[in-house]
C-alpha cells in the first residue's frame, strides 16, 4: 500500500504534537489490552471498534462554549448490539452522553421514569417498562461479562483522534479479524490548541472571528500506518442527497476504505447506500418486521464481506 504524502504526514504529527495529552491514557491503554487479551482467548475472536456521536471543538482551553458536530450516537449503539450477536467483541468508542448499546427500548430518562417507590424502603421497575429494563441490564451485563463490550468514551476531537489511535495500535496485531466501523460525526474544522485562547471569550465587544484550520485527514493514515490489515469501514453523512453517492464513492477511492456507508440525514433510519468496488446497496429494514432497523440489515452484510475479506487475507 502506498505512504501518505509528507504534507499529510506533517500536518497529522503537528495536530497530535500539539493537542492536549489525555488525562486518563494509562487507564485506556491497560482497559484495551486487557479486553484484546481477553477477546482473543480461545483464539481468532473478531474484534471490531466502533465510533460514535459527534465530536466536539473548544473554542476555549478552558472550555465553555464548543462547536458540535451532530450524531444522537443511535446508530453505533444499534450497529454495537448486533456486532455483539454476531459474536464480535466490540469497542465502542463514544462521545459522553450520547446513546448507549442495549437502551433504545427505555424511556429518555430512565432513571426517573423506570422507577416507583411502593413504601420508603423498596424501589421497583414500572411494570410498562419492567420487560424493556430486563433486557437491557441482562444484555448489557452479559456482553461486559463475556468480554464482548469495552466502552470508551470521548467528548473533543482531540480526545477523539487521540483515543482511535490507540486503539488502532493495540489492535496491530489481530490484523485481518479486525474492523474500524466509523458512525462517528468527526469535526472537520477545529482551533489549534496552540492558537486558542485560555479563558472564557470575552463577549460585548462585537461580532466574534474564529479561523478554524482543517482537521487533518486520520482515515488515510489509519489505513496505511495504524492498522493497514483491518477491514475498515467509514461513514457519509450528506444533507442533499443529490451528491452523497458521489461523495462517497470519491472517499471510497481517496481512503481506499473497504466500503462507505453512505446516508441522508432526513432518511438515515430508514435507508443507506453500502458503497464499495463491488457495486452500490441499498439496505433498509424489513417492511414487514415492525420492530426492525436497519442496523440489522447493514450488519448482516458487513459482517459477511468482512468474513470474505478474513477468507481472501488468508489465500
Ligand atoms: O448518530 P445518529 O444515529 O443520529 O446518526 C448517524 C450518523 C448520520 C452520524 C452516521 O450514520 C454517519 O453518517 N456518520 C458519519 C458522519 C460524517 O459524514 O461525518
Amino acid at each position: 500500500m502506498s505512504s501518505i504524502p509528507g504534507l499529510v504526514e506533517d500536518e497529522i504529527s503537528s495536530f497530535f504534537e500539539s493537542s492536549p495529552p489525555l488525562k486518563n491514557m494509562e487507564e485506556i491503554v491497560e482497559k484495551l489490552n486487557g479486553f484484546i487479551d481477553s477477546s482473543s482467548q480461545g483464539g481468532g475472536r473478531r474484534i471490531v471498534c466502533v465510533t460514535s456521536g459527534g465530536t466536539t471543538v473548544p473554542l476555549e482551553q478552558r472550555c465553555v462554549r464548543y462547536i458540535d458536530n451532530f450524531s444522537s450516537g443511535n446508530r453505533g449503539a444499534a450497529s454495537t448490539e448486533n456486532f455483539v450477536k454476531a459474536g464480535y467483541a466490540v469497542i465502542f468508542l463514544y462521545r459522553r452522553g450520547t446513546c448507549q448499546p442495549y437502551c433504545r427500548s427505555l424511556p429518555d430518562d430512565p432513571f426517573l421514569e423506570c422507577f416507583e417507590f411502593p413504601d420508603k424502603t423498596n424501589i421497583q421497575v414500572h411494570a410498562s417498562h419492567l420487560e424493556a429494563v430486563k433486557m437491557a441490564v441482562m444484555d448489557q451485563q452479559a456482553a461486559v461479562a463475556e468480554a464482548r463490550l469495552l466502552k470508551l468514551p470521548f467528548s473533543t476531537i482531540y480526545e477523539y483522534l487521540q483515543m482511535l489511535r490507540l486503539i488502532a495500535m493495540a489492535l496491530k496485531d489481530v490484523g485481518p479479524c479486525s474492523m474500524f466501523y466509523l458512525a462517528a460525526a468527526v469535526s472537520d474544522f477545529y482551533v489549534p490548541w496552540n492558537s486558542m485562547t485560555e479563558h472564557k471569550i470575552e463577549s460585548g465587544s462585537g461580532p466574534l472571528d474564529i479561523r478554524l484550520a482543517q482537521v487533518p485527514k486520520m482515515l488515510s493514515i489509519l489505513r496505511t500506518n495504524w492498522a493497514p490489515k483491518a477491514f475498515c469501514i467509514s461513514f457519509k453523512l450528506e444533507t442533499d442527497s443529490k451528491i452523497l453517492i458521489e461523495k462517497a464513492t470519491k472517499a471510497l477511492r481517496k481512503y481506499k476504505v473497504h466500503a462507505v456507508v453512505a446516508n441522508e440525514l432526513s432518511t438515515r433510519k430508514e435507508e443507506v447506500v453500502v458503497v464499495s468496488s463491488n457495486g452500490n446497496v441499498v439496505v433498509r429494514c424489513d417492511p414487514d418486521k415492525p420492530e426492525s432497523i436497519v442496523e440489522d440489515n447493514l450488519i448482516r452484510l458487513i459482517v459477511d464481506r468482512h468474513s470474505t475479506y478474513i477468507k481472501e487475507s488468508h489465500t
